[in-house]
């Protein structure tokens, strides 16, 4: 019995994702309500050769409702996240509401499945899964299958984080100032304050009292959670670039056990969701425009860190989707595990 499904924000890039890898991934539904704010309700959409009329979201919307991806922003996770869990909803939810909530599993399929093993579709049960920060499933899913192998005890990362990560409207934004800067005109910043077309600053989350801001201190804490590892180390500088949909990440690792470029090389190329692009001589490495649209994260650069005695030390490139494995395709992943 397929289950039903509803798609909380599906107006929005995440949402509209979540929709188009249903329809790749032949995911089975028996029906599927199609939710948004009162101001897109009433406006129709096609999916799969099926017409639907957006409804709004109340707390009525999940009676019925197996499993409810949720891409809508976490004060509306916060709000109806659990009223969806008390009407016996799976709910997955792409926003930081409740990742760091010790009783809500944070999962990334290939890492950590068991996070969620104790969630059974059908039960009659409502449960919250939460989807890592795209920065953080991007990034663990390259470094995990190192991490297994030699054990990260430090991790440094810099991001290149594309405008989709901040919405529809922030990729509509780079695309007009664009066409604006080249008509030498004044760029249009509503989205953010400075001009992002080519640019690029610090990201755009608040930056807290301890001089990180928000989205770094994510990659820090999700990945302890993720790992289960509260002792490993990770400081991260998070970068918003003038990119349309695929971030890129330098991830600098070191090891408790060594562990040599060509056998992490190997582990790479064998670890599934992830695809090297290494090739030195060409200087062919992994780009934004060649992960967009695409489920694999890229790897590549993997290379010795010189700074380091020994094998202790890898530096690695990975660029991934944003949209894609960064937030639809990963919560999708997570909903197939309940089938
Ligand atoms: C970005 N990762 O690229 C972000 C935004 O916690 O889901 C998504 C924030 C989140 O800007």
């Amino acid at each position: 019995n397929a289950p039903s499904l509803a798609v909380v924000g599906v107006t929005g890039a995440v949402g509209q994702e979540f929709l188009s890898v249903l329809s790749d991934r032949g995911f089975p539904y028996r029906s599927i309500k199609m939710l948004a704010s009162k101001r897109s309700a009433g406006k129709h959409l096609t999916f799969e050769d099926n017409d639907y009329v957006i409804e709004e979201l109340t707390a009525d919307s999940f009676d019925g409702i197996d499993i409810a991806l949720f891409s809508a922003g976490g004060s509306i996770s916060k709000q109806f996240g659990p009223i969806a869990v008390d009407r016996g909803s799976i709910v997955v939810d792409n926003s930081s509401a409740f990742r760091m909530d010790e009783n809500v599993p944070l999962v990334i399929p290939e890492v950590n499945p068991d996070a969620m093993k104790h969630i059974k579709l059908g039960s009659g049960k409502g449960a919250l899964i939460a989807n890592p920060n795209c920065s953080t499933i991007i990034c663990l899913m390259a470094a995990t299958p190192l991490h297994r192998c030699a054990k990260v005890v430090r991790m440094v990362v810099s991001t290149y984080q594309a405008a989709s990560g901040a919405g529809a409207a922030a990729m509509e934004e780079l695309e007009l100032q664009t066409r604006e800067v080249l008509e030498g005109k004044q760029p249009t910043c509503k989205i953010f304050k400075q001009q992002y077309a080519f640019n690029l600053f610090s990201h755009n989350a608040p930056v807290l009292p301890n001089g990180y801001n928000e989205e770094e201190m994510k990659l820090v804490k999700e990945t302890r959670k993720i790992w289960n590892d509260m002792n490993v180390k990770v400081t991260a500088t998070c970068i918003r670039v003038p990119v349309m949909r695929a971030h890129a990440e330098s991830v600098n690792l070191q090891f408790e056990n060594p562990l040599d470029e060509d056998k992490a090389r190997d582990i790479l190329k064998n670890a599934p969701g992830v695809v090297v692009i290494d090739e030195r001589p060409s200087n062919n490495f992994p780009t934004p425009l060649e992960v967009s649209n695409k489920d694999d994260v890229a790897v590549g650069r993997i290379r010795r860190d010189v700074s380091q005695d020994g094998n202790f030390g890898l530096d690695i490139f990975v660029c991934g989707d944003q949209i894609r494995k960064g937030a639809a395709l990963n919560a999708i992943q997570i909903a197939e595990m309940l089938l």
